[in-house]
């Protein structure tokens, strides 16, 4: 076990304002590590992960990847089977996974689901940065995440900051806003986050564009 680890798991007890003035270092730290895997799909990616907090959007964005429109309830654990994404004249084929909800409960399942080769997007609600809830959820699935990554081949990671529709400030103020919160120096780089309205099909079609143009058409 790490220092880091220690901290970590000593954060959920401790509501002294000393402990959130360390967070941003300590998240800062894994992100440096998550943020040198690689930051798009490539060639060789062969499965997508979609992580993140409770309520971020995981379910809206494997629906509106898979053209379902339907209303979300809190998900455990759902299977997303095979399917096919397009972007204009090309094809990919995304391999069978698991939609898995928010809970701290589930961390155990992300191993199974980040396997060699994958690329991860990690979801969080954006207007949910100052609840302490969220920022422990964040560093115990970022803390995670960075584990399993560090025993993977040739994976990456992107940041996806949702909701973005229900906050009045530009993105260019809120991608300040994230840098801030979550990294100590400026670690977060803009081509390591998305920030989206999952409600609005352009913005879902960001992802689709970024997946289907860089991986391997092997559909
Ligand atoms: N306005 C807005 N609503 C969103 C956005 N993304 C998701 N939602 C809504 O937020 C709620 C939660 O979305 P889900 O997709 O169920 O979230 P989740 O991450 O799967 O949640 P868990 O399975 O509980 O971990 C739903 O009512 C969505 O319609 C967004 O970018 N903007
Ligand atoms: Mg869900």
């Amino acid at each position: 076990m790490t220092i880091l680890d220690i901290v970590i798991n000593t954060i959920p007890n401790q509501q002294e304002a000393w402990v959130w003035f360390i967070i941003p270092i300590i998240i800062g730290v894994i992100i440096a590590i998550l943020v040198s895997s690689n930051p798009l799909p490539d060639k060789e990616t062969r499965s997508v992960v979609i992580l993140g907090t409770k309520g971020a959007g995981k379910t809206s964005l494997w629906n509106a990847l898979r053209g379902i429109k339907e209303a979300t309830t809190p998900t455990y654990q759902e299977k997303i089977s095979q399917f096919e994404l397009k972007f204009k004249d090309k094809t990919v084929s995304i391999e069978e996974t698991n939609d898995l909800g928010g809970s701290d409960s589930l961390l155990s399942a992300y191993e199974g689901l980040i396997k060699d080769h994958s690329f991860t997007y990690f979801l969080f609600n954006i207007n949910r940065l100052d609840e302490k809830e969220e920022i422990n959820s964040i560093v115990k699935q970022l803390s995670e995440i960075k584990k399993i990554i560090k025993k993977r081949d040739s994976v990456g990671l992107k940041f996806v900051g949702t909701h973005c529709d229900e906050c009045n400030a530009d993105k260019n103020t809120l991608f300040k806003k994230i840098q801030k919160k979550l990294s100590f120096r400026k670690i977060l780089k803009e081509e390591n986050i998305h920030l989206l309205n999952l409600q609005d099909p352009k913005d879902v079609e960001i992802i689709i564009n970024e997946i289907v143009n860089n991986i391997t058409d092997y559909a």
